[in-house]
């Protein structure tokens, strides 16, 4: 791993960036028990492990003092009438934070805290976006012609926690109502215990 300045570049259209270290592809499988229409889920499956989003990442020691970054694209699609979205995770380091950068498309950044406090941003090219700490977050790419790409930076040693939302979710959801994009509350999400 270089330990000088280096450079590389992120264009149009499809905004890969010339280097990174890591490609990670996430399929519908790998969504299991996230969207609320789990009928919906399971007929799409079946027919087609569709690729809902993509990762490039520079690879960095995951220290304190060094910074991740790197490109997401999410695709175009709807899973019933809940639109493709990340996984979304809250940090294993509550306290760090991150900043998107939309580079193309429109979405939402669907946030929310343990206290059960819920923010939505939306995202939209030449959009930055500051996630504070211990804000989960989620991206929801809500142009059904369009990929949502994305810049993102955040601290080295912040780690990944996807338990808590794969358990139950997110408190709001991102779904089409009458061609347009709603925000409503998920049913399967309680307030977290003692808050
Ligand atoms: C990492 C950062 C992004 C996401 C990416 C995919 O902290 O928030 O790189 O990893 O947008 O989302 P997820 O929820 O599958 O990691
Ligand atoms: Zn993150």
């Amino acid at each position: 791993m270089r330990e000088v300045p280096f450079s590389f570049e992120i264009q149009a259209p499809d905004y890969v960036p010339t280097e990174y270290d890591n490609h990670i592809q996430r399929k519908l499988s790998s969504m299991r028990g996230q969207y609320l229409n789990q009928d919906a889920y399971g007929d799409m499956l079946s027919r087609d492990d569709v690729l809902l989003y993509q990762v490039y990442e520079l690879k960095r020691p995951e220290i304190e003092g060094e910074l991740l970054h790197g490109i997401s694209i999410v695709h175009p699609g709807k899973v019933g009438n809940e639109y493709f979205m990340t996984k979304g995770h809250y940090h294993t380091i509550l306290e760090t934070a991150e900043v998107y950068f939309t580079l193309k498309g429109q979405g939402y950044m669907v946030m929310e805290t343990p206290e059960g406090d819920s923010a939505i941003e939306e995202l939209a090219k030449g959009k930055l976006l500051y996630v504070p700490p211990r804000w989960a977050h989620r991206s929801v790419n809500i142009n059904p012609e369009e990929d949502l790409v994305m810049f993102f930076v955040y601290p080295g040693n912040a780690g990944h926690d996807y338990g808590t939302i794969e358990t139950q979710g997110f408190k709001k959801l991102v779904i089409e109502k009458d061609g347009k994009p709603d925000i409503v509350d998920n049913p399967r999400w309680t307030q977290p215990e003692g808050k």
